[in-house]
């Protein structure tokens, strides 16, 4: 199923990315900022994971982007048919970009391919350094990595070039960007580099 969404996926055009991370590392406000930064420029299209509440689809709805809700229940991850289902009810138009917001988590999501392009894992400083060789998977198996919330960096102890190193322990082909998504700090790079990705679907992924 996954690979039926991927070949969907190249056949329109659409970018799809699978946005990971443990609960709160701020996958939503990373959303947020990118599809108000990126206005006019890109259209995109949203599916939210959560267990329950359709609090994070309302935050995508706000901003008038087409977005779908999938509560997974007792469930900890999105599944390929989940996203099948999703993105008939979007209806989503050619030369896109599908952002899949995967329930918060830092296990099980690492296990599913849901036909993504790119697989992009989002850890906040406010977890510590270590968790890239904690939960190694959810590392290993994404192409990028942004370390979020790097405004709070004078609070804290974490070293963010541990972090890195941790990261590329466990994955030397990991790209990085450090941003702040509420108060905005790199997400030209963040943008520049979904802008140039979006243009090579389907031939280069
Ligand atoms: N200081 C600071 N706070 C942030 C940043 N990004 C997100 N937050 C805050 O972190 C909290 C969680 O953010 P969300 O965007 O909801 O996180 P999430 O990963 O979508 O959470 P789940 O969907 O529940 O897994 C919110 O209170 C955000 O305002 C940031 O860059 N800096
Ligand atoms: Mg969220």
């Amino acid at each position: 199923m996954a690979a039926r969404n991927r070949g969907y996926f190249d056949a329109k055009g659409v970018f799809a990315l699978n946005l990971v991370s443990s609960p709160g590392s701020g996958k939503t406000s990373l959303l947020e900022r990118t599809l108000k930064d990126l206005k006019g420029k890109i259209p995109f299209y949203v599916i939210e994971g959560d267990q329950q509440t359709l609090n994070d689809a309302n935050r995508i709805a706000a901003l008038d982007v087409p977005v779908i809700q999938i509560n997974t229940g007792k469930g900890c991850h999105l599944e390929s048919d989940m996203i099948h289902d999703a993105v008939k009810k979007l209806n989503i138009a050619n030369d896109s970009v599908l952002m899949i917001e995967n329930v918060g988590n830092l296990v099980c999501p690492s296990m599913f391919n849901l036909g993504e392009h790119k697989r992009v894992v989002i850890v906040s400083t406010t977890e510590g350094d270590d968790k890239p060789i904690k939960y190694p998977d959810m590392f290993h198996t994404s192409d990028i990595c942004i370390i979020n919330k790097i405004d709070l960096v004078p609070y804290l102890d974490t070293n963010i070039e541990e972090l890195k190193k941790n990261a590329l322990q466990v994955n030397p082909e990991l790209v990085f960007f450090e941003v702040s998504a509420t108060k905005g700090t790199g997400m030209e790079q963040w943008c520049e580099w979904l802008e140039s990705q979006a243009k090579l679907v389907p031939e280069e992924h």
